[in-house]
């Protein structure tokens, strides 16, 4: 069976496009892969919603392929062990209330449940900007990731959805986005970011989820980015408020749409 180049390229080109036309106008599009944005992506697509994902790196997962300091284990505390279930993710029980699983295999199931239930992923792609009208956030602006790290001057191009979430972790950027160039407030104490505090694992478990929500009309915030917007601590390789944080944000949605 002869294999001819231009078919293999004109394939990859097609599908590509086509995919990428399909998700165009969505009603959720999340920025950030890590694991509050895969956990949001899968229960929003197990809803039947339509839910695309940028993440800027090649890799998708975020800040939980490394565990703690590269030691490749993660830790989960009780509440959040019925997500190790559902996505059928092995664990084990250390001592009451911590739980551990690998990481390489929470990420990889994350990963592979989330499409399968029909979340769209496009890695190497950067949210730069968002797209504004009077009083809301519509979507999202968008670039190749490979563009921004070499500093080329290429116009963006536009998706837009019902709802965005911006699950981008410490860096929290689609929030500082809004924050600079679009009129209005947070929704926080001071109207802008309050900005991550220093570690304290229990009180940021449990502000991680208080903080997931509506920060300005039209933009969600979840995962540790929830947490930087609110002024809540740093919590280290515990993943437990991570998945609920993702859980919650797509339970509202849901209602929401
Ligand atoms: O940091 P990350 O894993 O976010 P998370 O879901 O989880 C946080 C934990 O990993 C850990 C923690 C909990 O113990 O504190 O840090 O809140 O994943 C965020 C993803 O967003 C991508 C980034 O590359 C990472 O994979 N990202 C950040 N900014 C952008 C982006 C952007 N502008 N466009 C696209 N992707």
């Amino acid at each position: 069976m002869q294999l001819n180049e231009i078919t293999i390229t004109r394939a990859i080109i097609d599908r590509y496009f086509e995919k990428f036309k399909s998700n165009l106008e969505t009603d959720v599009a999340i920025v950030g892969g890590g694991p509050s944005g895969l956990v949001a992506g899968y229960y929003l697509a197990l809803a039947g919603k339509k839910v695309v994902l940028f993440e800027r790196k090649l890799s998708v997962g975020g800040g939980m392929w490394g565990g703690g300091m590269m030691f490749n284990e993660i830790v989960v505390q009780h509440s959040a062990v019925h997500i190790f279930e559902e996505f059928g993710i092995r664990f084990v029980n250390y001592e009451k209330n911590y739980y551990t699983a690998d990481s390489i295999e929470a990420v990889s199931t994350l990963l592979s449940k989330a499409v399968k239930a029909g979340l769209t992923i496009f890695n190497c792609i950067s949210a730069e900007d968002v797209t504004m009208r009077a009083e809301r956030v519509v979507g999202l602006v968008l670039n190749w990731s490979a563009v921004e790290m070499a500093g080329l001057h290429v116009d963006p191009l536009a998706v837009r959805s019902k709802f965005i979430i911006d699950a981008t972790g410490h860096s929290t950027e689609v929030i500082r986005l809004v924050q600079e160039k679009v009129p209005g407030k947070l929704n926080t104490p001071s109207g802008k970011v309050e900005g991550e505090r220093s570690m304290w694992s229990e009180r940021a478990e449990a502000l991680t989820l208080e903080n997931t929500r509506e920060v300005f009309p039209g933009v969600y915030v979840a995962g540790m980015a929830a947490n930087a917007t609110y002024g809540g601590p740093r919590m280290g390789p515990i993943f437990g408020g991570m998945f609920l944080s993702g859980e919650k944000v797509a339970k509202e949605l849901i209602d929401r749409l």
